[in-house]
C-alpha cells in the first residue's frame, strides 16, 4: 500500500539529515538552500515490540515487519504558492502525500544559513502554513468558478459543493486551515477530489540541537505550544543525534543510545506517530515459515485485509481465523490458543484490529 508521510519545512531545517537517517538513503545533505531538488521516497520499517516478540515466539524462516515511506521534499520560501523558489513543483509534491510531517529548526548554528537570517519558530511555521493555505485559496477559488455556473442553472450537487467551497473559502481566507473545517459525511467526496494540501494530517517535529534533547529549549517550547493550539502532535528529535546513530552498526547505535539515556531512537518515535497520524494499524499473519506485519488503514474490513496479501485469497475468500497478540502472548502458543477457545472465526466484513494474528481460509 502507497501510504506516504512528506517531510516539509523550510530550506536547512534538518529534512534530509533526518530522512536520510530514516532511510539511510543517499539523499544528498548540504549547507546550501534547495539541495533537495527531486523528492527522494523512503521506505522504512514501522518499530513495533510486538514484532520482535512474535518473532521469539515463532522463530520463524522469514520475518517482514510493516512498513511506511517517507518522502523527503525540498524546502519552501515565502511567495512559493506564487512560484517563488522551486516553489509550485514543490507544492505538487506535497499534494502527493497522504500525510505531513513538519520539520522546524529549534537550533541556533551560525555555520548554517537560516533563509530568513534568523531561527523564529513561530514566524517559521506561519510562512509555510501560510503558502500551503494560499495554494488552496487559489484550487477553491478555480473550482468555485467552475461550478458555479451549475450550480446557478439550480444543480443540486453543484449547489451543496458551492456551499463548502464558500466554507472553504472563507476558513482560508481567515489564515486557517483546511482540517479544521467541520465537514458533513456527504461532502467527504468532494474534499477528496478537491486534496487540498492544508487538509492533510500533520505532526509537528522541532530539531533540536543534542544538549537540549531531554529538555527542550525556548524554541522547542514555542513550537509546542503552537502545535497545541493546533489540536496537532509535537516531537523533538535531534537530526544530528540520529544521523549519528543511523551511521553506526545496529549494536554500536543501541549504546551510544544508552550513553545518551535514551529508551529509544527519535526515528523510531516518528515513525511511530506518522503512522498513527496516518491512521494505520498492523496485523500479522504469523507461522514457522514467515513472521509478517501487514499495514492497513483503521476499518478495513476482513476481505480487503486479505486482498493487500493476494487478490485471490479475497476473491476466494472463506472466513478469516483470528486471535489478538495480547492472548497468544499471555496463552504462549497456538495450542493453548485454541484450548480455550480463544480462536475467533470472522466474516468478510469483520473490521480487523490492530494487532490481530490472522489467518485467511480461501478458495479459488
Ligand atoms: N547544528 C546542526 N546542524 C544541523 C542539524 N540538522 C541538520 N543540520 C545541518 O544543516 C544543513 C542543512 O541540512 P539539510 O538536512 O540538508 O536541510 P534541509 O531541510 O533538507 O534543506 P533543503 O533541502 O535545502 O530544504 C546541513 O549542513 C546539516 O548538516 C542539527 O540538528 N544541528
Ligand atoms: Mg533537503
Amino acid at each position: 500500500m502507497a501510504t506516504k508521510c512528506g517531510i516539509i519545512g523550510l530550506p536547512n531545517v534538518g529534512k534530509s539529515t533526518i530522512f536520510n537517517a530514516l532511510t539511510r538513503a543517499e539523499a544528498e545533505t548540504a549547507n546550501y538552500p534547495f539541495c533537495t531538488v527531486d523528492p527522494n521516497t523512503g521506505i522504512v520499517n514501522v518499530p513495533d515490540a510486538r514484532f520482535d516478540r512474535l518473532c521469539e515466539i515463532y522463530c520463524p524462516k522469514k520475518t517482514a515487519p510493516s512498513h511506511m515511506a517517507f518522502v523527503d521534499i525540498a524546502g519552501l520560501v515565502a511567495g512559493a504558492s506564487k512560484g517563488e523558489g522551486l516553489g509550485n513543483q514543490f507544492l505538487g509534491h506535497i499534494r502527493e502525500v497522504d500525510a505531513l510531517v513538519h520539520i522546524v529548526r529549534c537550533f541556533d548554528d551560525p555555520e548554517i544559513i537560516h533563509v530568513n537570517g534568523k531561527v523564529d519558530p513561530q514566524n517559521d511555521v506561519e510562512l509555510i502554513t501560510t503558502e500551503l493555505i494560499l495554494k488552496d485559496l487559489e484550487t477553491v477559488e478555480k473550482r468555485l468558478l467552475k461550478s458555479g455556473k451549475k450550480a446557478r442553472s439550480g444543480d443540486k450537487a453543484a449547489k451543496r459543493e458551492q456551499d463548502l467551497l464558500n466554507r472553504l473559502q472563507e476558513t482560508l481566507s481567515n489564515g486557517t486551515c483546511a482540517r479544521t473545517l467541520l465537514i458533513a459525511d456527504d461532502e467527504r467526496s468532494i474534499m477528496k477530489e478537491l486534496s487540498l494540501l492544508t487538509q492533510k494530517p500533520i505532526l509537528y517535529v522541532g530539531n533540536v540541537p543534542e544538549d537540549d534533547i531531554e529538555t527542550g529549549n525556548a524554541y522547542s517550547n514555542t513550537l509546542m505550544r503552537l502545535a497545541k493550539n493546533e489540536g496537532a502532535e509535537c516531537l523533538m528529535i535531534s537530526g544530528k543525534i540520529e544521523s549519528e546513530i543511523a551511521a553506526l552498526p545496529p549494536e554500536e547505535g543501541r549504546e551510544f543510545l544508552e550513553e545518551l539515556g535514551m529508551k529509544e531512537t527519535g526515528l523510531a518515535r516518528l515513525i511511530q506517530a506518522s503512522y498513527k497520524l496516518l491512521g494505520l494499524i498492523t496485523f500479522f499473519t504469523v507461522g514457522e515459515d514467515e513472521v509478517k506485519g501487514w499495514t492497513i488503514h483503521e476499518n478495513t474490513s476482513a476481505v480487503e485485509a486479505a486482498g493487500e496479501i493476494h487478490s485471490d485469497i479475497a476473491r476466494g475468500f472463506i472466513r478469516a481465523e483470528i486471535f489478538s497478540y495480547q492472548d497468544l502472548v499471555e496463552q504462549g502458543s497456538d495450542k493453548a490458543i485454541k484450548d480455550k477457545g480463544l480462536l475467533r472465526l470472522e466474516g468478510k466484513n469483520y473490521l480487523v484490529q490492530d494487532g490481530d494474528c490472522v489467518y485467511f481460509r480461501f478458495n479459488v
